[in-house]
């Protein structure tokens, strides 16, 4: 199996969580209590914003790259790559969490040329599942 296919076999497994967890929501009190508190106290992350936005423009002393999650996500996988249409990867490989918001992840980047770009995302959220994927943006002249 992938990282991709992993992903998103976890993603999967999350959906039926989540369906678990509706379902015990309507069952009595005692019942939510025993069966589904514990799972609704881990939060699954998911991409709120990212600068520049998808499909959006940069200018070329853009500088850095940012993505924002709805929640905090763990230290350990944190991941941001930015890469021009040719292939290269062009940022800094200094992806790292601000200390002062820990849903924010941010990388820095050369002067970039103008062109379509692609970044990938990928981090692990407090519920333990692998969150990741892809946003495009684009550098004018
Ligand atoms: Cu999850």
């Amino acid at each position: 199996m992938t990282k991709g296919e992993q992903a998103r076999f976890s993603c999967r497994q999350h959906a039926s969580w989540k369906s678990f967890n509706l379902l015990t929501r309507r069952l009595s009190f005692a019942a939510f209590l025993f069966a589904g508190a514990p799972q609704l106290a881990l939060a699954h992350a998911i991409v709120v914003r990212t600068s520049p936005a998808q499909g959006g423009v940069g200018a070329e002393d853009i500088g850095k790259v940012e993505v924002w999650y709805d929640a905090g996500i763990r230290d350990a996988f944190a991941a941001l790559a930015v890469v021009s249409a040719a292939g290269e990867r062009v940022d800094r490989r200094d992806a790292a969490i601000d200390s002062a918001d820990p849903s924010h992840v941010s990388v820095s980047v050369n002067r970039l040329t103008p062109g379509k770009y692609t970044v990938r995302y990928r981090a692990l959220s407090a519920d333990g599942h692998l969150v990741s994927g892809a946003w495009e943006f684009e550098v004018r002249p």
